[in-house]
């Protein structure tokens, strides 16, 4: 089957123009020429390229007839567009959209496992790719699974983390479809399959429980979107993004052990403390052994505001994600972002001992700064940024440590734009602290996004200041006993060529 790839041009006119004038876009994190991004799919490194397939609607910035975008890149930061990857089918399983999946290499053959959404609900679909992943053919036999397993009543059917297991003859291809039991919880459906093409039905590989916890930030949702099962360091590690019609969106992670037919947790964690702001995670294993990570983020401006902008939804940083000693995922932005760095700033290490003050030498909308601190107990300290020279607008990262040792990572936003139809939300979670409160704080700024890094937790959110240009102050102080060890800013380098993107590449 051959995709129909005529693009009613008129329906998208200007919006790449458009997406390109934004001041709140940002210029080295990953957007889509213009339209719609949403989830990150069919990540993959070969031949020492990265592809970084996502959701696509290049017709407008809203979630509809999703399409799967693609990009490459040989380092993580420059990405070049290639030709749409999957369009809906004019008829079959998948015409109201190419949902959320996978890339696998099926003896050399690039597949696609993804859901093809109709009629409301979506079913596992596959498409065979050339050897350059530019070019795919939709399997005449999709759906692949004809309907979610009988006799559950589920609130979902959806995305798929698919690996081959086993060795010599005994090796068959695995398959999770995340999933929701009504009135139970949410859940990854198991699967096996010889030819990526007849699965059986294994069984659920584990369930949560949505009574525990519900409107928790820990709360595992009535349904589990974008599964994703890997090992680390001896530890196996199960992604889900918990989901609630209307109520929940955000990232979790069960560490435990994957045995047999089961996944038998031992923790369940935040994966990210913005919430909605890092959502649907997908990860690879990059050809150096790294667990590089995306996770989309979402926009907290108004639908309105994004039809005007022409475009909608940024794609994470990449990250190298490890194990920590204390068992839980420690997180970093990869270290090849580097080569933006331009003209350094630093600042003078000594104790903190105004609540605030500005850095002159420090200015601007694409930033990434790296800084350590060390809190004794009951201190604060704060770094400001996207700061008006009036102080009207301003976002605050906070760093605390309790009298009883406990940290805290907070993110303020409640002066980050003076808009009032723009979320304004604080965000928050623990922060792990040694015995010597020591903070290792990275803070990557680009116009709408932001990303936080403290002692390996990330919390990444958006911020719309309503005076972009005014709004590049930066600022630094505490309450407490606090020291500034080191400081190092830099501006941060675009990395996409000036100029709007084509639409359909
Ligand atoms: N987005 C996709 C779904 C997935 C959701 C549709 C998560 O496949 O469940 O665009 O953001």
């Amino acid at each position: 089957m051959t995709h129909d790839l005529t693009l009613p041009a008129a329906a998208a006119e200007g919006l790449a123009e458009r997406a390109h004038r934004d001041p709140h876009r940002p210029r080295f994190h990953f957007t889509s020429p213009g339209g719609w991004l949403n989830d990150p799919n069919g990540l993959t490194h070969r031949n020492g390229v990265y592809h970084l397939f996502y959701q696509y609607n290049p017709l407008a910035p809203v979630h509809h007839r999703i399409h799967w975008g693609h990009a490459t890149s040989t380092d993580l930061v420059h990405w070049t567009d290639e030709p749409i990857a999957l369009v809906p089918g004019a008829d079959g399983p998948d015409r109201d959209g190419c949902w959320s999946g996978v890339l696998v290499d099926d003896g050399g053959v690039p597949t696609i496992v993804y859901s093809g959404r109709h009629g409301g609900r979506e079913l596992p679909c596959v498409a065979r790719g050339s050897a350059d992943l530019r070019h795919w053919t939709k399997d005449r036999a999709n759906p692949v699974i004809a309907a979610p397993p009988e006799g559950v009543d589920i609130t979902a059917f959806r995305d798929h983390c698919v690996w081959r297991e086993g060795s010599g003859d005994g090796t068959v291809w695995r398959h999770l479809v995340g999933s929701g039991v009504r009135g139970v919880g949410g859940t990854a459906f198991l699967y096996e399959s010889d030819d990526l093409n007849s699965w059986r039905y294994v069984g659920p590989l584990l369930t949560g429980d949505a009574s525990r916890n519900r409107g928790e930030l820990d709360w595992t949702g009535t349904m589990w979107e974008c599964v994703d099962l890997f090992g680390l360091d001896g530890t196996d590690v199960l992604v889900f993004s918990a989901w609630d019609e209307g109520t929940t969106h955000h990232p979790l992670y069960w560490t435990g052990r994957y045995k047999g037919d089961a996944f038998t947790p031992t923790a369940l964690h935040r994966l990210d403390y913005g919430g909605r702001y890092f959502y649907a995670p997908q990860s690879t294993c990059d050809e150096h052994g790294r667990r590089i990570m995306f996770g989309w983020l979402q926009e907290g401006r108004t639908d309105e505001a994004n039809t005007e902008a022409g475009w909608c939804g940024v794609m994470s940083l990449p990250r190298v994600v490890t194990l920590g000693g204390d068992g839980c995922l420690e997180q970093a932005p990869a270290p090849e972002l580097a080569v933006l760095r331009r003209n350094r700033v630093q600042v003078a290490a000594g104790p903190l001992t105004d609540p605030y003050t500005p850095l002159h030498s420090v200015r601007g909308d694409q930033l990434d700064i790296e800084t350590t601190l060390r809190l004794a107990p009951g201190a604060t300290a704060r770094l400001v940024v996207r700061e008006t020279p009036d102080g009207a607008e301003r976002t605050v990262v906070e760093v605390g440590r309790a009298h009883d040792g406990a940290g805290t990572l907070r993110l303020h936003r409640d002066t980050s734009s003076l808009d009032p139809t723009v979320d304004t939300e604080p965000r928050y979670g623990e922060l792990p602290l040694d015995a010597d409160g020591r903070v290792d704080l990275r803070v990557l700024v680009d116009h709408s996004a932001l990303e936080v890094f403290a002692n390996g937790r990330p919390l990444t959110a958006r911020i719309y200041p309503t005076r972009p240009e005014a709004a590049v102050g930066v600022g630094i102080g505490a309450d407490g006993d606090a020291t500034l060890e080191r400081f190092d800013a830099w501006q941060m380098a675009s990395a996409f060529t000036d100029g709007p993107r084509p639409l359909w590449p």
